[in-house]
């Protein structure tokens, strides 16, 4: 039986594949596990029935059979322990992969999203343009740093795995920022990430949902 995962309906990042089902897709589509989609509203996040999947109301969930999972790594994870491909058999090198994905989620994103909300909601407080530069900071601390570890190197852990696939998620949230361009092997390395066909085959199938909605 094929999973179901939902989505937005009308993604406000208008197909540039932000949201967080983008990772769910590219997982399923890395090990070759066919899905389907159930878009949800914004108005329809917080009915009863897709709290019942998800408590805060948000995407993406993921339903298979019995099983209902919330939040991206969590179902990420789940994804990469019941197929091949997306965490290494080594039992050290699985739990360093492991590790890379709860620095994605836990370490690297909470920064870059606190940077991206005050763009997004606070441009026209009085604060902002004080406040910014100390956000910048925060996100290029953790650029630096993740700069370093990766080096000349392709992934961040030998072969690609779920924590390469977080962190490129991570990482795109920067696009249009100027600020991942500051460090060219984290460019490069966001950029292996999406031209892997599984990424491509993700960002299409997401696209899709937007040029549909906004030609119908
Ligand atoms: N920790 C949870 C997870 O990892 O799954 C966070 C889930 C989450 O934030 N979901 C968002 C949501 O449902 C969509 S992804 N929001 C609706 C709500 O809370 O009511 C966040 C997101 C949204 C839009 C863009 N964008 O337009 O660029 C990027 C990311």
């Amino acid at each position: 039986m094929s999973p179901t995962i939902t989505a937005f309906k009308s993604s406000p990042d208008r197909g540039k594949g932000l949201a967080r089902d983008m990772r769910v897709r590219w997982a399923l589509e890395e090990v070759g596990q066919p899905y389907d989609v159930r878009l949800v509203s914004f108005g329809e996040m917080k009915e009863a029935a897709h709290r019942a999947l998800h408590p805060f109301g948000q995407i993406p969930t993921y339903e298979e059979g019995d099983l209902a999972l919330f939040e991206s790594g969590a179902i990420v994870f789940h994804i990469a322990e019941r197929h091949a491909g997306l965490l290494p058999d080594d039992a050290n090198a699985r739990a360093r992969a492991i590790t890379w994905m709860f620095a994605a989620l836990g370490t690297v994103e909470p920064p870059i999203v606190d940077r991206g909300m005050a763009v997004l909601v606070e441009r026209d407080k009085t604060w902002y343009e004080e406040r910014l530069p100390m956000l910048e900071h925060r996100v290029r601390d953790r650029l630096n740093e993740l700069s370093s570890r990766l080096g000349d190197a392709d992934w961040l852990e030998g072969e690609f795995s779920a924590g390469d696939l977080l962190m490129v998620t991570v990482l795109r949230r920067l696009n249009g920022s100027g600020l991942l361009e500051e460090y060219p092997n984290l460019s490069a390395y966001v950029a292996r990430g999406e031209a892997r066909p599984a990424y491509k085959r993700a960002f299409d199938d997401q696209l899709a949902v937007f040029t549909a909605a906004s030609s119908g």
